[in-house]
Formats: structure tokens, sequence, C-alpha cells
């Protein structure tokens, strides 16, 4: 079984350098048309997107983050249209990974899927990853690569599970995990801390990770501090991606400035993941019977009467 899976792993790697090589000679003429269905995008829902509205707020056809799919709630602004027809978010473009080999996901095959862009065009898995008109979020193929705790309780350290492979061709590179969670719920990752409590939207910051030198296999548990300013039960939109390079660096000068993120490049390899996380409501905590003091002398005496009763009983009975 282990040799199978090394087997397919090299197979796979192989696979994927030819097309990596293939990718790198077509990437200068990507970049110049804009459109080249060889990108991996999210599918988080965006108010900014390539369907004009005259009449909308943003230029463009309403999404609605919670709750997912509408009816309209909390306006969606995440930043997931990498070209959109429309202005695009305030908080920049979509995020993007170009066709390198490297994804997350638990089995060596490759787990993710390319499109033209999030809401238009070509799209490897059938459907765009979403449908503003429809108000239709979350259809990409492949966001497998990440185990969330079942709880996320609000100001106290999770770990967020990722894994993945990474294919190389010398030495095994060193790579990162990026995560954003929208914590105050307001359609976007760009809050910073919200609790006060060492949480941050931009929950994991360039973690890096080291792939297996023989399998490209990866993985790591992620400390997280949650934060829920309503409930720890509240819906959230969550996303994750695996890079090449290090986001903090690749984020603008905005975000040097102290501003939010502005992508100014799609990392060559990786992935984005987005989620829409159900959190389970922690139960309520026990509630322990302590007696007041006078109720214990009641509860003694009333004992002491019915053993009384029980022995005048028995007396009688003899
Ligand atoms: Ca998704
Ligand atoms: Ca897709
Ligand atoms: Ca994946
Ligand atoms: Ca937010």
């Amino acid at each position: 079984m282990k040799i199978n899976m090394l087997c397919e792993a090299r197979a796979w790697r192989l696979l994927w350098l030819v097309a990596l090589l293939t990718g790198l000679l077509i990437l200068p003429a990507v970049a110049a048309a804009q459109n080249d269905d060889v990108l991996d995008c999210g599918d988080a829902p965006s108010s900014y997107n390539s369907f004009p509205d005259a009449t909308s707020p943003t230029g463009s056809v309403l999404m609605t983050a919670y709750p997912k799919g509408g009816p309209l709630g909390v306006r969606a602004n995440f930043p997931v249209v990498v070209f959109p027809t429309a202005p695009a978010s305030p908080d920049g473009f979509g995020m993007c990974h170009l066709g390198g080999p490297s994804f997350m996901g638990p089995v060596p095959m490759p787990s993710k899927s390319f499109e033209n862009d999030a809401d238009n065009g070509f799209d490897a898995d059938g459907p765009n990853n979403i449908n503003p008109p429809t108000d239709t979020p979350d259809r990409d193929g492949h966001d497998d690569g990440v185990t969330f705790p079942a709880q996320l309780p609000s100001c106290s350290s999770v770990e967020i599970f990722v894994e993945g492979y990474i294919y190389f061709a010398a030495a095994p590179p060193e790579y990162y995990i990026d995560a954003w969670f929208d914590w105050d719920r307001d359609g976007d990752w760009n809050d910073g801390m919200v609790c006060g409590c060492a949480d941050n939207e931009w929950a994991i910051q360039d973690y890096p990770v080291t792939p297996n030198a023989a399998t490209g296999y990866f993985s790591a548990s992620i400390p997280v501090v949650p934060c829920n300013p309503v409930s720890d039960g509240a819906p959230v939109w969550v996303r994750v991606t695996l890079s090449d390079m290090e986001l903090t660096q690749q984020a603008g000068d905005e975000w040097a400035a102290g501003g939010v993120p502005f992508w100014e490049a799609c990392p060559l390899n990786g992935e984005t993941e987005d989620y829409y996380l159900r959190p389970e409501a922690p139960p309520p905590p026990e509630e322990e019977f302590v007696p007041e003091p006078g109720t214990a002398l009641l509860l003694a005496g009333g004992l002491a009467g019915l053993c009384g009763y029980a022995r005048l009983r028995s007396r009688r009975m003899e």
C-alpha cells in the first residue's frame, strides 16, 4: 500500500512537473491576456463581481454573506473575483493561484481545479465557483485540505489541521499557510483584531510547511484564537490558502502601512479553499447543586424524621 502510494505520488509529481514547465512557458502570455483558464480561485460570495448593476452601491450584483445564499442579510464583500468587469472590491482583487502542481488535500491525486475566474468563463468543475445573479457561492470543487474543530469558542485557542502535497524538483521547499476568518461577521476579512484577545481576521499569517522529501506530503496543526462577538454558534466564512510565497510580502504597500491586504500578483503555486463554517455552540456549563445552610438542616431533619417513621412502622409490623 505504501509502495503504491509512493509510486502514485512520484507519477503525479512527474506529470505535474511537465504541466508546470508548460505553464511557465505560457504564463507571460496568460498574464497579458488576463483570461487564462488556469487560475485557482476562491468561492466565497462577493458583491464585487463580473455582473454590473448600475443601481447597486458596489456597481455589480449584490451577494449575501449571512445567511449563505440569502435572502440578503449581511452583504458579502469578500475579495473573490480576480478580474471583475465591475469595480474591484476595496480589499483588492480576488485571491488566485496560477497553474503550479501543489495543493491542499488528503491524497496525492491533484485536489484542486482550475477556472478562468471565480464567476465567469471556463471552469473545470462545470459550474463557476460563484453565481452572483442567483446569490449562489461555495461551488468550487476540492475543498478538502482543512479540518476544523467542531467548536470555535471565543478567545480560547484551537487548532486547524491542514494537509496536502507539495511537488518539487530539487530540495523540499518551504511553503506557507494563511487563513482568514470573518470574526465580526460583516462580510469581509479586513478587520484585524475584533475581540481583543489575540484574535485576528488574518488568523494564520505565513505559517511555514515543508513537504516530506519522498512523498511530497505535508501536514500541520496550526493554532488560531477564535472571536465570536455575538454567538459561538454563528456561521463564519473562512479562507485557507497554501502558497509558494509569503503573502505578507505580497499584500501591497497598503498592508505594509497598516491597511488591508491588496494582492499584487497570483502566487505561482498553491490553492485557495473557502469554507462556510457552522460551528457547534459549546454546551452550557453544568449547574452544581449547593444547598443553602438552612436548606441542609431542613433536609437533614426531614431525613431523620423519615428514618424514625420507618423504624416505628417496622416495630409495629413485628
Ligand atoms: Ca467552498
Ligand atoms: Ca471551480
Ligand atoms: Ca483541495
Ligand atoms: Ca470582517
